[in-house]
């Protein structure tokens, strides 16, 4: 059946990314320095003796070479991104343009369909249907995790049944480690196969000197940014709610804080900030309730709070609490699960837990405490998209106003509405840089291939200049690594980038909180991502972007 298709999808098929000028014909390679791990080089170097210690490469104008075609197969990890398609246009097309013969397969569901052999050719027809659109339902994507030397055999299997040069993974910073194992894996046994990795993820958490931006996140901000406006509008319009808006962002808040700066919401919490600065859940409550407490004692009952979705996991009781319950539930998995939701396995918890964790988690709403046992993903990890916090802190607000109330300081008027943004961004159309810059990015990873690469990451850099200007290449990942705990074991990981205090974006949010917070905010309103039009309002880049490019002049 053919699928019926939006006249913007029709519009955007005829859209052509921009590719940097360097990558506009024949492609030489500069290779820089030899790159060391962020952290723990004598761990890093043992455990990857193959892919160590690579210099960084940049591909600059070259002399055409005649090459022979190239298999390549394409997995898309983890939660989608806008403009994951374009990777793969890219990638595509970057792999015609080596060799027509060139062949591009795609792993169904994940990295899941590379283990169990799921996977279709994709040809022309396939791709040009998918060029500039949202989504990853080209193969679909998943989170099983690539760990397993029986994962890795199976895998090659697959890869020389279809004579597979390379596998490409387009995922965040947890894929992307498990490309880099896999990447040794097949170096140490001299396969011949290669991996190259590529910066997904709307949480904007993995970044580093070398990735400036993840790609998705400009795309989806965007659009938060403009349901935040529309929602601020619609609060100046009724004067009568607080919104509270929990924003995706499993664990940095950049995606708070970039709809921060692009909305100038009332108040906008960093996770970051409250671990720093070592605040408790009634610290947080009472920074919301003073904003409140500005504006409704000056007659002004509405406004927004943001809140980004990995905030429990910062506050530091908190913290404690999860990392226990994490060790205790996986060691208890399946007794607890044969036990009855909500009592049962409250009162389970409660007995198992350390009398400090039991006494917070005894202090937490029976919604949050519940949600907070639920399952946890295939990396470990809790699945804060699944805990409702912004009704938490509702609530907490409410109690605390209830008081200052009673004190006489707070004569306002209090009635709130919550609201989660996560899915609704992560599929939608990209935007003009997210579609460049994925398209780049794919067709970069098809050079890299060709260069005989593996262990690489593809990258572009200087995303904020213009497309011409942008310089594309490879970091090896092994370079991002450090050793960190996880399930009690230390394993080497990318090490993921949180939102930093004394840069430029965080900064500009602190010397603006003040106003924004108070009884004479200037809303502002960004509305929807615009595809054509004037440069100034289609390639405009994200404020995130901006200020660190700025900063770093
Ligand atoms: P990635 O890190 O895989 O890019 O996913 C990011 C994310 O969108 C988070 O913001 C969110 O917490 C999580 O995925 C939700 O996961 P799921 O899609 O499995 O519900």
């Amino acid at each position: 059946m053919t699928r019926v298709k939006s006249p913007l999808d029709i519009a955007r098929a005829a859209y052509k990314p921009k590719l940097p000028l360097a990558l506009q014909g024949a492609v030489a390679l500069k290779e820089g320095a030899a790159t060391q791990s962020v952290a723990n080089q004598e761990e890093i170097k043992a455990l990857f003796p193959n892919t160590y210690g690579m210099p960084v490469l940049e591909f600059v104008k070259g002399e055409a070479t005649t090459n022979r075609p190239i298999n390549v197969g394409v997995i898309l990890s983890g939660g989608q991104a806008p403009g994951g398609h374009n990777v793969m246009s890219g990638l595509f097309d970057g792999l015609k343009s080596i060799h027509p013969d060139s062949k591009l397969y795609g792993f169904l569901g994940g990295p899941s369909g590379l283990v169990d052999h799921n996977y279709q050719e994709l040809t022309a027809e396939i791709i040009d249907e998918f060029r500039n659109t949202g989504g990853f339902d080209i193969i679909g994507s998943g989170r099983t995790k690539l760990e397993e030397v029986e994962q890795f055999e199976k895998g090659l299997i697959i890869a020389k049944k279809l004579g597979l040069s390379a596998v490409v993974i387009i995922g965040g910073d947890d894929s992307n480690t498990n490309a880099c194992i896999l990447a040794e894996y097949y170096a140490a046994k001299n396969t011949g196969i290669q991996v190259i990795g590529c910066p997904k993820t709307i949480d904007g958490d993995l970044k580093n000197d070398m990735i400036e931006v993840s790609f998705g996140f400009d795309t989806a901000c965007k659009v938060y940014s403009e349901l935040i406006g529309n929602i601020q509008r619609d609060a100046n319009s009724a004067k009568k709610y607080w919104h509270f808006i929990r924003l995706m962002g499993r664990s940095a808040s950049h995606i708070a804080l970039e709809c921060a700066l692009q909305t100038q919401a009332n108040v906008c919490i960093v996770s970051e900030e409250v671990a720093e600065k070592k605040q408790t859940i009634a610290d947080v409550v009472n920074t919301i309730a003073e904003s409140i407490v500005t504006r409704g004692n000056a007659g002004l009952n509405f406004g927004t709070v943001l809140i980004p979705e990995g905030l429990l996991e910062f506050i530091p009781e908190v913290k404690g609490l999860i990392a226990e319950l994490n060790d205790m539930l996986a060691h208890n998995e399946v007794e607890f699960k044969t036990l009855k939701m909500d009592e049962e396995q409250h009162a389970y918890v409660m007995a198992k837990l350390s009398p400090v964790n039991a006494t917070i988690f005894k202090s937490l709403p029976l919604f949050i405490a519940k949600q907070l046992t639920l399952d946890r993903d295939s990396h470990g990890n809790v699945q804060v998209s699944l805990i409702e916090t912004e009704k938490m802190l509702m609530d907490m607000v409410k109690t605390r106003l209830d008081g200052l109330k009673k004190e006489g300081k707070y004569t306002g008027k209090f009635g709130s509405l919550g609201h989660f943004f996560g899915y609704e961004g992560r599929c939608a159309s990209p935007s003009n840089f997210d579609a460049d810059y994925c398209y780049s990015l794919g067709y970069n990873a098809s050079l890299l291939i060709n260069a005989g690469k593996t262990g690489y990451m593809s990258i572009v850099r200087n995303p904020y200049l213009p497309t011409e200007q942008w310089i594309s290449g490879g970091v090896p990942i092994t370079s991002m690594m450090n050793m960190e705990r996880r399930h009690g074991k230390m394993v080497p990981v990318i090490q993921k980038a949180l939102v930093k205090l004394d840069g430029a974006p965080f900064k500009f949010l602190e010397s603006k909180r003040k106003e924004w917070a108070s009884a004479n905010p200037n809303y502002v309103y960004p509305g929807p991502i615009q595809y054509f039009g004037p440069t100034e309002v289609c390639d405009q880049r994200n404020h995130t972007l901006r200020l660190e490019s700025e900063a770093k002049k």
